[in-house]
């Protein structure tokens, strides 16, 4: 079976810059083999994380989440690679870091610490048409 090369985007949340985790995030991407394309550091505006995180728009976590997502620098990184988009999202670990796997991400370096919202290091696009729509907000 071939796969044609996809690219997503990931994000390290503010969470994991200012634990200094992002090198250890980019180390993961690239010796699983994934191929940095582009990366910037940026403080998100409130309408580029409205666009973001439109689909959740009403839901309870969104005030706290998007107040988290502002609260501080965000590393975006363009990352390639074939089945890139569903492959980050199992380096990642699953939404709860409580209870996301052992080795992932989010499962050796994220816990609950009693906030508003699950502030879980990483983000990374969910589909291809999410992957084409965010790369396009994060990096134009
Ligand atoms: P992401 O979009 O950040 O990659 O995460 P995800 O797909 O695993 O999770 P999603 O359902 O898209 O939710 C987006 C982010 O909102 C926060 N969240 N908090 N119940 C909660 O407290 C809750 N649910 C979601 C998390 O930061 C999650 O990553
Ligand atoms: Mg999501």
């Amino acid at each position: 079976m071939s796969t044609a090369i996809e690219e997503t985007l990931v994000l390290v949340k503010p969470d994991g810059v200012a634990r200094s985790l992002t090198g250890e995030i980019l180390r993961r991407i690239e010796a699983k083999g994934y191929s940095l394309v582009d990366i910037r550091l940026v403080q998100a505006e409130r309408s580029l994380l409205a666009e973001h995180y439109a689909e959740h728009e009403g839901k309870p976590f969104y005030e706290p989440l998007v107040e988290f997502m502002e609260s501080g620098p965000i590393v975006a990184i363009r990352v390639a690679g074939n089945r890139v988009i569903e492959g980050f999202r199992v380096l990642a670990g699953t939404t709860d870091p409580t209870t996301a796997a052992p080795g992932t991400i989010r499962g050796d370096f994220g816990r609950d610490w009693g906030l508003r919202v699950q502030q879980n290091l990483v983000h990374g696009s969910d589909s291809p048409e999410s992957a084409e729509r965010e790369l396009k907000l994060w990096f134009s």
